[in-house]
């Protein structure tokens, strides 16, 4: 069977707004100035849809463990948009550009996730997304030379993955950790995903395993350029880099198109914006033809994929960070 092709064009022009560090002491309003200059910087380019980094409030504060987790209160935010971040919301609906944001949010109910929003072009939140895979640990591990202790700020949301109605085509979020996971993609790609925004930083440095630390750029763009490719999809990766804290992290934001081509890419790891035209009609030569997913996925045949967390032999169950 001969799937449609691209039609006439429906471009997004879409920017990654890389982060340098937050540091520890930067002050939130100066945080904001920074986002709102790389907003107008690509609304100056033209961009319709800017994407910022996981948790771009704040340092990565993770790499820390405090006994005593209401210390740690001050990174959260507890509404969105709040006084601090409404300067931000306020110069998106000036320029008439939408953004997607990572943030710490704490809920009225005392709830902490890892938290993206998603914001439309006329300043319309059109919808949170909570981080489902949250890596790391959930104790304080004092042998390491910096925490990651997602598990202990951040529950792991059992909402899933959104696809939503926006920008003119079916846009999707992950971040972070999800983008590791084929999962993330193909819960996506089964609602039609035809752009998924993503926000991540991550350290140079992997604990549990030094040999991967080499591969750090290459692991980011095998996973984000896979995910695009099987799923036909767009998917805009972007990092908050630069030595926080003294923590080296990853920089590599980048523009993926559905072929898995790399359309821009950051090249240092401070501030800086991309952009690239995203023709949304480009899914279709992926999801009409060779990932045509009602025509030749086979779930009848995929047994563990949703029954089993894994293979059940690990000797005490429990996950590693
Ligand atoms: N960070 C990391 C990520 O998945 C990590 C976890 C750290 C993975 C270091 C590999 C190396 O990119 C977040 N925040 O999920």
């Amino acid at each position: 069977m001969k799937g449609e092709l691209r039609g006439a064009p429906r471009v997004v022009r879409v920017a990654g707004a890389q982060m340098g560090p937050v540091q520890r002491t930067d002050q939130r309003d100066d945080t904001v100035a920074r986002l709102c200059a790389l907003l107008h910087r690509a609304a100056d380019l033209g961009a319709e849809l800017v994407v910022f980094p996981e948790l771009a409030l704040t340092t990565f504060f993770p790499r820390w463990f405090v006994a005593d987790i209401a210390e740690a209160d001050h990174y959260f935010e507890r509404e969105m948009p709040s006084t601090t971040t409404a300067p931000l919301f306020a110069a998106a609906r000036q320029r008439g550009v939408g953004f997607s944001l990572g943030y710490a949010e704490l809920t009225s109910t005392g709830r902490r996730f890892n938290t993206q929003i998603l914001v439309e072009r006329n300043g319309t939140v059109v919808a949170h997304y909570r981080k489902v895979h949250v890596p790391g640990h959930a104790g304080h591990e004092p042998n390491r030379p910096f925490q990651h202790a997602e598990r202990y700020y951040f529950e792991p949301s059992d909402e899933g993955f959104g696809v939503w109605d926006a920008f003119n085509g079916r846009i999707g979020m992950m971040i972070c950790n999800d983008r590791r996971w084929p999962e993330t993609y193909r819960e996506m790609g089964l609602a039609k995903v035809e752009l998924i925004v993503c926000g991540y930083n991550t350290p140079l440095q992997y604990i549990p395993d030094p040999s991967q630390d080499p591969l750090a750029d290459f692991h980011n763009s095998l996973v984000m350029q896979s995910g695009a490719y099987q799923n036909g999809t767009f998917v805009v990766g972007v990092a908050k880099g630069g030595e926080e804290e003294g923590v080296d992290s990853l920089a590599g934001s980048q523009i993926i198109a559905p072929s898995g081509e790399v359309l821009a890419k950051t090249l240092g790891n401070g501030d800086e914006v991309i952009v690239a035209d995203c023709d949304l009609e480009w899914c279709k030569n992926y999801q009409n033809t060779l990932f045509d997913l009602d025509y030749y996925r086979r779930p009848e045949a995929y047994h563990r994929l949703t029954s089993q967390r894994g293979p059940g032999t690990h000797p005490d169950g429990s996950p590693r960070g």
